[in-house]
């Protein structure tokens, strides 16, 4: 068994999460946010079998953008980290930052 865990941009949540539902994959949604951007963001907790790993691949890249995202010089991100870099920065953001791990064991009691 395998547990992914998905950071996806919160536009997409909804519907990947109603995308993952059709396949019957069953997911746990928390509220998240990015260590960088210090934005929302939403993280899918997704345990399946290995042999459905990629499929649930396959929702995951038809359902999460690419977005550009702009760090304007006025944003408090900026003014945290103006020491190392320069703004305004673009910085490209998901789709999907997908992370997956071995499950040693696995219950529901
Ligand atoms: P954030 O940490 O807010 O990062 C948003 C985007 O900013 C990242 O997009 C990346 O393009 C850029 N970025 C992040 N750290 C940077 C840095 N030190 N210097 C320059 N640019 C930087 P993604 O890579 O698509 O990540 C989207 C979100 O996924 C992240 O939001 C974070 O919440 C999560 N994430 C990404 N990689 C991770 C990792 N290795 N471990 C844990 N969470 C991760």
């Amino acid at each position: 068994m395998k547990m992914v865990i998905a950071i996806v941009n919160d536009s997409d949540a909804d519907s990947l999460q109603r995308n993952l539902n059709k396949a019957r994959f069953q997911t746990t949604k928390l509220s998240s946010s990015g260590g960088f951007l210090r934005e929302g963001n939403t993280t899918f907790l997704i345990g399946t079998e290995a042999k459905y790993l990629d499929e649930l691949i396959e929702v995951l890249k038809e359902n999460c953008e690419h977005r550009d995202k702009t760090v304007p010089s006025m944003s408090p991100v900026a003014n945290t980290l103006e020491d190392h870099y320069s703004f305004p920065m673009h910085v490209e953001v998901g789709g999907a930052t997908v992370f997956v791990i071995d499950v040693e064991q696995f219950y529901k009691i």
